[in-house]
């Protein structure tokens, strides 16, 4: 699809205007998620994982005031550099950053509506955003969760952190109509352990099974989008009580430090990678890239089933 303010990579032309598979992916994760150089060297990662199962990827932000579906590595490489210095563009951002020529790395939220706009179907991140523990005071419920009630993108994930409150978080998506689904598991994932007292609505063990679900959810004219939560693999699975303790103390900081806005992701992020040594960066970096793959032979199953 064309759209007077969004820029398709040629690629990324190509591969939609022919019906072939394709994969978006978002830039948050490079700037605030990541630190400089893991998160550039990552992101092509990412790339070329997409490549290799088949579809082709579409990075996206918003740069110099256009929407971009599909990247350069130079232009990968800007938003890596320029880290948490870029602005994190989420749905409230959009309309203030095209109007001045900004640019943004996009959210889930943000990554979304590019997305939809461009006709891509598919969407391969590692956790999205959801209700924050203490929402019921603070009111801090992710955009990303609007975003997954109204426009029509499926998000491989590996689940919600739980930095977030994940009750609250499958009630919003239940309340919503935002169908949440396991591939090959039956508890929903926490993006860094594979499991989570909380269950799915259906356990899914072939990409084919999730496209079926999602060409089904558009042919009803049910417009929103599906989580398709993929568990982080065994082997770079995080301990529960360490990971435990430094979302405690991370949280702890935040509420020392009065963060709050779209500031608190990136600092629990953040805290977290610091107080982990790393070690859950590397478990980040691998449920990416898992993602990636089960992605591009999702978008590969719904292509081959034509338009809902
Ligand atoms: N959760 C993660 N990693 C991330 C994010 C969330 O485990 O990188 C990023 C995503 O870009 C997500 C955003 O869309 O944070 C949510 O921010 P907020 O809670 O301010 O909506
Ligand atoms: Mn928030």
């Amino acid at each position: 699809m064309s759209h007077p303010l969004l820029d398709l990579h040629p690629d990324v032309a190509r591969a939609l205007g022919e019906g072939r598979p394709v994969v978006a992916l978002e830039s948050t994760i490079v700037s605030h998620g990541m630190p400089w150089p893991r998160n550039l060297e990552t992101a092509l990662a990412v790339e070329a994982e997409v490549r290799a199962h088949g579809a082709v990827p579409a990075t996206i932000a918003v740069l110099d005031g256009r929407l971009k579906a599909g990247l350069a590595p130079g232009e990968i490489e800007r938003i890596a550099r320029a880290g948490p210095q870029m602005a994190k563009a989420s749905r409230r951002d959009l309309p203030l950053l095209v109007s001045r020529g900004g640019s943004g790395a996009t959210t889930v939220a943000g990554t979304m509506i590019v997305a939809a706009l461009a006709g891509i179907r598919v969407f391969a991140t590692g956790g999205i955003g959801g209700v924050h523990r203490g929402a019921e005071t603070s009111f801090d419920i992710s955009a990303d969760l609007q975003e997954l009630a109204r426009t029509p993108v499926a998000v491989v994930c590996a689940g919600p952190k739980s930095i977030l409150d994940l009750g609250l978080t499958l009630e919003y998506l239940e309340t919503h109509g935002v169908p949440v689904l396991g591939y090959r598991t039956d508890r929903l994932p926490d993006f860094f352990s594979r499991e989570s007292p909380f269950g799915v609505d259906a356990r899914l063990d072939e990409p084919t099974d999730i496209a079926r679900v999602m060409h089904a959810q558009w042919s009803l004219g049910l417009t929103g989008g599906l989580v398709i939560a993929n568990p982080v693999p065994a082997e770079h699975a995080m301990p529960r009580e360490v990971i435990d303790r430094a979302i405690t103390q991370a949280l702890a900081d935040a509420r020392a430090q009065g963060v709050a806005g779209k500031a608190l992701t990136p600092f629990l992020l953040e805290r977290i990678n610091a107080l982990t040594g790393g070690s859950s960066l590397a478990a980040n970096i691998a449920l990416v890239l898992n993602n990636a793959r089960l992605a591009a032979q999702v978008a590969s199953a719904y292509a081959r089933l034509g338009p809902a």
